[in-house]
């Protein structure tokens, strides 16, 4: 068993639709974990420490804004491969590449405005909880 956990965002526009549950359902069914979670609104200092591995690209202020237009719900997905399946789940960055089924496919609505962020590695879904959650705020089921 290989059990991780991952970071998973609902970003403001998924959010401003109303289908939280609807996400969570769909995590749920799909085995996933919830074992943290809770509802912020971003500031600027906070999105761009969070992604600061984006800063100087063309994209970076637009990013920003959009993750700080409203509430996100941040959240610790726990499951076995949890980081490569949520992935999976999520589809890919760009809309017009995520495959049918996925939520990316379901619910973003531009490249920007893709609905949902999750980890991309062991490192950075270690820096990512981190960054949200104390160890004390987390559920795990081991
Ligand atoms: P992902 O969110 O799939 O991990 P990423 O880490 O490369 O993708 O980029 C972080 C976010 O930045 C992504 O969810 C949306 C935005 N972004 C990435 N590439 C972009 C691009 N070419 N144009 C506009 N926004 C982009
Ligand atoms: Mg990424």
């Amino acid at each position: 068993m290989n059990i991780e956990q991952t970071l998973s965002i609902i970003k403001p526009n998924a959010v401003k639709k109303n289908i939280i549950g609807f996400i969570e359902s769909r995590l749920e069914q799909a085995r996933f974990n919830i074992v943290a979670i809770k509802m912020i609104h971003l500031t600027r200092e906070q999105a761009e420490g969070f992604y600061a591995e984006h800063e100087g690209k063309a994209f970076f202020d637009r990013l920003i804004t959009f993750m700080t237009s409203g509430p996100v719900v941040v959240q610790v997905l726990e499951a076995e491969n949890a980081i490569s399946r949520y992935r999976e789940i999520m589809g890919a960055t760009d809309l017009s590449k995520a495959l049918a089924g996925t939520l990316r496919y379901d619910f973003a609505d531009n490249v920007t405005e893709n609905a949902v962020h999750g980890s991309d590695s062991v490192e950075s879904a270690e820096r990512e909880i981190a960054y949200f959650f104390a160890n004390n705020e987390i559920f795990s089921n081991y």
